[in-house]
């Protein structure tokens, strides 16, 4: 077996109040970066004429992407809707389909929609303390279903597995989760392309 060679310990500090690092530079995500990924573009377009709020940042550290690693890191996905529809991550299969994900719930709530390719859709609602595992195969989406706190969690993955995210792009998720008389609902998306 080959062993993963050269890569040194590191500690990295994620606050739990949050989760940001103060060591680490994070990804941001803006509204105009999430252009056809929400169901009601109109109203994404009419969000943007106001501003470009950060919907959602995370850590991609710089652990090499080989096969022994594991990436690591925080997503905090703040609160907010286009329309009635939570702010939520795009979403993505792994490049290496049969790779799992562990997330850990920080704070906030939320749920972590999932779905394989047979068409088999998992949701699991996160709060703090919740771990949610994401099976192999799985494409997987943060929601954000709290009008005030962000939904922070903590995830790992295989670090070589890489990031399908045309898949999603073009037929979206099956399920869409939006806001109804002040709860979350699941319901089925209507523009989901087979
Ligand atoms: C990576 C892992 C997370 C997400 C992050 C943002 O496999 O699932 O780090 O990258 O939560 O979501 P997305 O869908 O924009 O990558
Ligand atoms: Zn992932």
């Amino acid at each position: 077996m080959e062993k993963v060679k050269n890569v040194k310990s590191i500690a990295v500090k994620f606050n739990l109040d949050d989760g940001i690092s103060p060591d680490v530079k994070s990804k941001k995500r803006v509204l105009s970066e999430m252009e056809g990924i929400y169901y009601n573009n109109e109203e994404l377009k009419k969000m943007l004429s106001k501003g470009n709020p950060i919907v959602y940042e995370f850590y991609d550290l710089d652990i090499p992407e080989s096969e022994g690693n594991i990436k690591f890191g925080t997503t905090i996905l703040y609160p907010g809707k286009v329309g009635n529809e939570f702010f939520m991550t795009k979403g993505h299969f792994h490049e290496i389909l049969d790779t799992a994900e562990i997330y850990y719930c920080i704070r906030g709530h939320g749920y972590m929609l999932m779905e394989n390719t047979e068409g088999n859709v998992e949701v699991q609602e996160m709060t703090a303390g919740i771990s949610v595992y994401v099976p192999p195969g799985f494409a997987h989406r943060s929601i954000n279903v709290s009008e005030k706190e962000p939904l922070i969690s903590f995830f790992a993955y295989r670090a070589d597995a890489g990031h399908d995210y045309k898949t999603i792009e073009m037929k979206g998720f099956r399920k869409l989760v939006l806001e109804k008389g002040g709860k979350p609902d699941i319901i089925d998306n209507p523009k989901w392309i087979k």
